[in-house]
C-alpha cells in the first residue's frame, strides 16, 4: 500500500485507508460528518488524503468499537485522546521524523528532552506507546519499511535500557518476572513496564522474547519471583500465551497478563491471571499493590533491610569460586 502524493497533498486516499483497517469508505466519511473524525486534508480535485495520525485516530476508533463500545461513545474517546496527546503531539511527531532521517540519536535527545519537560511516565505512556504505534501506522501504509521500523525501535529499546541503567538501585524485596508468550517478538510495552517498575523500586527479571512454558516456569521458580508477567500482542500467539499461562499458575507467583492479543473481553475467559489492560502506570499500580507486604508485614521488611545479616537479592553477593578440586 503506497502513501500518494498529488501536488503538496502527501497521504493515503479514503480507499487505501478502507482497505488498511478494513472499515468501509462510507463509514469513514460518515464518522467524519457525524463526529468530526479523521478531517483531511484535500487535494486539489477534492479528494481526503489521509496522515499517519489520522489514520491512528481512525485505528483508535474501530479498536474500540472492536472493544465493545457504542460508535458515539469511540468517537468521544478517540476525539479526547487526540486533544489529550496535543502536548505531546510533537514528541510523537518525532519518530516518523527519525524514520525519515535514520538518526536513531535524534530519539535519544528528544526522549530526554520529553521526560525532562513532562516526567518519565507521561515520556513512556503518552509518546513512546504512541509514538510506535504511529510507526505501525506508517509501516502499514508504506510510508516507512522495516529498515525505519527496526531503527525507531531500537533506537526506542536503547533509550529505555539508558534510563533503566541509570535509575535507581531496586528496594523492594520481591522481584517481577517480565516475558513475552511463546510466539511473540513485541517487547517495548514489556521494557517499558520493566523501568516504570524500577522507578518504584521494583527488581525485575526481563525475559524479553519469544519464551516457552517450560523456561518460564524454571525462571519463576529459580528466580523465586513473587510475580510474573507474561505479554501478547498478536491474536495467532493467544492459544500458546494461555498455555504458558497455565503452566506458570502452577507455580508460586502471582500472575498477570496483558498485551493486544487480549484487547477483547471474549478472550481473557478462563485465562488464568490478572489482565493488566492497557494503562501501563494502573498495571504498575497493581501489581505493587499485590506485592505490597501484608499490614505488620512491613516492620519485618525494614527490620530486614536494615539488618546486614539479610542482604538484599539485589546487592552484590560474593561470587562462589570452585577450584578444580570442588572445594570452594
Ligand atoms: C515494533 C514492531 C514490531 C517489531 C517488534 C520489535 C520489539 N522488540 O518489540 C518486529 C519487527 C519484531 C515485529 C514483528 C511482527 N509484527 Co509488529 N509491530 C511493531 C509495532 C510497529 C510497534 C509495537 C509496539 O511496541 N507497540 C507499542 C505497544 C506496547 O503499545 P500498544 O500496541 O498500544 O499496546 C497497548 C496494549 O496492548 C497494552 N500493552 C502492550 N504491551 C504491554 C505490556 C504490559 C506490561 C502492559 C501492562 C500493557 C501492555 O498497553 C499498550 C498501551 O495502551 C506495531 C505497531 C503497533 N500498533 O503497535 C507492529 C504490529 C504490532 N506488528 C504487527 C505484525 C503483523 C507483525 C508481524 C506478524 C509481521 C510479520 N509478518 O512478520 C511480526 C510478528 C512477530 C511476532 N512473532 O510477534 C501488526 C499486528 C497486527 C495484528 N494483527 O495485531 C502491527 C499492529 C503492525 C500493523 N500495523 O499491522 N513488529
Amino acid at each position: 500500500m503506497v502513501t500518494e502524493s498529488v501536488g503538496s497533498v502527501r497521504g493515503l486516499s479514503i480507499q487505501g485507508v478502507s482497505e488498511l483497517l478494513g472499515i468501509p469508505a462510507p463509514t469513514i466519511r460518515s464518522w467524519e460528518r457525524r463526529y468530526g473524525l479523521a478531517q483531511t486534508a484535500r487535494t486539489g480535485g477534492g479528494h481526503r488524503r489521509y496522515a499517519a495520525t489520522e489514520i491512528a485516530d481512525l485505528r483508535l476508533m474501530r479498536d474500540e468499537i472492536t472493544r465493545g463500545r457504542r460508535t458515539a461513545e469511540a468517537a468521544v474517546l478517540v476525539r479526547d485522546a487526540a486533544t489529550s496527546t496535543q502536548p505531546y503531539r510533537s514528541f510523537i511527531q518525532a519518530f516518523l521524523d527519525v524514520a525519515e532521517t535514520m538518526n536513531a540519536r535524534q530519539l535519544d535527545v528528544v526522549l530526554d528532552h520529553c521526560r525532562d519537560q513532562f516526567g518519565l511516565d507521561d515520556a513512556i505512556c503518552r509518546v513512546i506507546l504512541p509514538g510506535m504505534r504511529l510507526i505501525g501506522v506508517a509501516w502499514q501504509t508504506g510510508r516507512c519499511d522495516i529498515s525505519q521500523e527496526h531503527l525507531v525501535t531500537n533506537a526506542t529499546r536503547s533509550w529505555l535500557k539508558k534510563v533503566l541503567s541509570l535509575g535507581p538501585v531496586p528496594w523492594q524485596r520481591e522481584t517481577i518476572v517480565l516475558s513475552c508468550g511463546p510466539g511473540d517478538l513485541h517487547t517495548v510495552g514489556l521494557e517499558s513496564m520493566e523501568v516504570l517498575l524500577a522507578q518504584r523500586g521494583w527488581g525485575c527479571h526481563l525475559l524479553g522474547e519469544r519464551i516457552p512454558p517450560t523456561a518460564l516456569t524454571a525462571a519463576i521458580n529459580r528466580t523465586r519471583a513473587a510475580a510474573t508477567i507474561v505479554v501478547s500482542h498478536i491474536a495467532s500467539h493467544r492459544r500458546a500465551t494461555v498455555a504458558s499461562l497455565q503452566a506458570a499458575d502452577r507455580t508460586s507467583t502471582r500472575l498477570f497478563y496483558a498485551g493486544n492479543a487480549f484487547l477483547a473481553a471474549t478472550t481473557r475467559t478462563a485465562v488464568p491471571g490478572t489482565y493488566l489492560g492497557e494503562d501501563l502506570i494502573q498495571a504498575v499500580e497493581t501489581v505493587s499493590r499485590a506485592l505490597e507486604p501484608a499490614p505488620g508485614e512491613s516492620d519485618n521488611v525494614l527490620k530486614r533491610c536494615l539488618s546486614p545479616a539479610l542482604p538484599s537479592p539485589w546487592s552484590l553477593r560474593p561470587i562462589r569460586r570452585t577450584d578444580q578440586r570442588g572445594s570452594s
